[in-house]
This record gives structure tokens, sequence and C-alpha cells, in this order.
């Protein structure tokens, strides 16, 4: 945490030189109380920003994006760039998620904060099987679910539900859903990997 968040400056002229990431990632938006009735899911989900720098990374989140500052019924995303944080997205489709419901807004903050920095501090030993993460906002329960790639392997998606538990420091149950059983009815959606 301290080595992401560190920030030197340069030798020569104490100019501040900024400290690249291991890869690009990009935020994204979904307010789906603006969608209009009828539009397709995915309608009012937009890119925002893309960001390879830990510099970049503190300020977009210090300014931005933080959970509490989202209306109700509205998403956050955080993901490898060039992969879209849709079922439909080639590296998601056979993919899925592990959730954690979060009764107190400002928990949701410190859980999402937690987890941008583990990926993008890339602490996942599976971390190339990750997708991303998402923040959402409901009148009912807000929601932290972590993306992966893999939903059958379930020996991948195992260690890195122990590794994000270890990272978040909770005891609470987390859940692991196929992408696929979501797809079909409320009914068929039980979390496949218990932790
Ligand atoms: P959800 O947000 O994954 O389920 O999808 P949840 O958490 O049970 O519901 P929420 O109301 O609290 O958000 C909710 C609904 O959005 C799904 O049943 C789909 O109709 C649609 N949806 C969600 N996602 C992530 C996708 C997606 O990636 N692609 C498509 N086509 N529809 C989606």
């Amino acid at each position: 945490m301290a080595e992401t968040a560190a920030v030197s400056t340069g030798a020569e002229g104490g100019e501040a030189v900024p400290h690249p990431l291991q890869r690009k990632w990009t935020f994204w938006f979904d307010n789906l109380s603006k969608s209009k009735q009828g539009a397709a899911w995915g309608a009012s989900l937009r890119q925002v920003y893309t960001f390879d720098t830990v510099e970049e990374f503190w300020c977009l989140h210090d300014q931005i994006f933080q959970p509490s500052k989202l209306p109700a019924n509205a998403d956050f995303h955080c993901f490898k760039t060039g992969i879209e944080p849709k079922w439909e997205d080639p590296e998601c489709a056979n993919g899925g998620k592990w959730s954690i419901t979060c009764k107190q807004r400002a928990a949701l903050d410190d859980m999402w904060l937690e987890t941008l920095m583990a990926l993008i501090g890339e602490q996942f030993d599976e971390s190339e099987e990750i997708c991303g993460v998402v923040a959402s906002v409901r009148p009912r329960q807000d929601k932290l679910a972590l993306w992966t790639k893999a939903a059958n392997n379930e020996a991948v998606q195992m260690t890195i539900g122990r590794k994000w538990k270890e990272i978040l420091d909770i005891n609470e149950k987390i859940s692991y859903s196929f992408h696929d059983d979501s797809k079909r009815d409320k009914s068929s959606r039980g979390g496949r990997y218990n932790l």
C-alpha cells in the first residue's frame, strides 16, 4: 500500500516523476436511474478515464471515483483497459464475479479503495485472471463485485476470493456467481462458490 502510494521527486531539479503502473486501467460510470425506459442494458454505461500512473490514480480517486459520491442506482467500474464491464466482452464471457454486500456507504468506499490499490499494485498472484471491480450503489444494499475470467476454474476463483478477503480484512461471506447464471432468471443466480 505504502509502495503504491509513494510519490518521490526526480534526482535532478526536484521535479515530480510519475510512477508508472504495470498496466492501463479504465474507470467507467453507469447511472442506471438516467436510463430511458425500455433502453437496453448498458445504454447509459460510459467509459470515463484511462490511467497508468499512481499519481493519476490518486487524483481520479480523490476527485471523482468514490462510491459515496454516486447517486442512487449507479455504478463505478475500474477495469483493465480493453475489457468492457459487460458479460458480452470476450474476456468476461466465460467469467463470473465474487460479490460482497455492504451495510454502510463508508464501508463500500473503504473496500473499493483497498481493492483498487490491490489491483493496480498487482497484489493478486492470479492477476491475469481478473477483469476489474464494480461498486454499485442501490437503495436496498450497496455491493462490490470483483469480475474474473474463467468461472469454471474453481481453484483459481477460490485463490482470488481468499486473497480478496485477506486484502479487505473481512470475515463476511462472499459468493461467486457465473455470468451465464446471471443471464438466466433470478432463481438460478445463487453463488456457485462460497467463502
Ligand atoms: P446485475 O446488476 O448483475 O444483477 O444485473 P443484480 O445485482 O442482481 O441487480 P441490480 O438491480 O442490483 O443491479 C441486473 C440486470 O442488469 C440483469 O438481470 C441484466 O438484465 C442486466 N445486466 C447486468 N449486467 C452486468 C449485464 C451485462 O453485462 N450485459 C447485459 N446484457 N445485461 C446486463
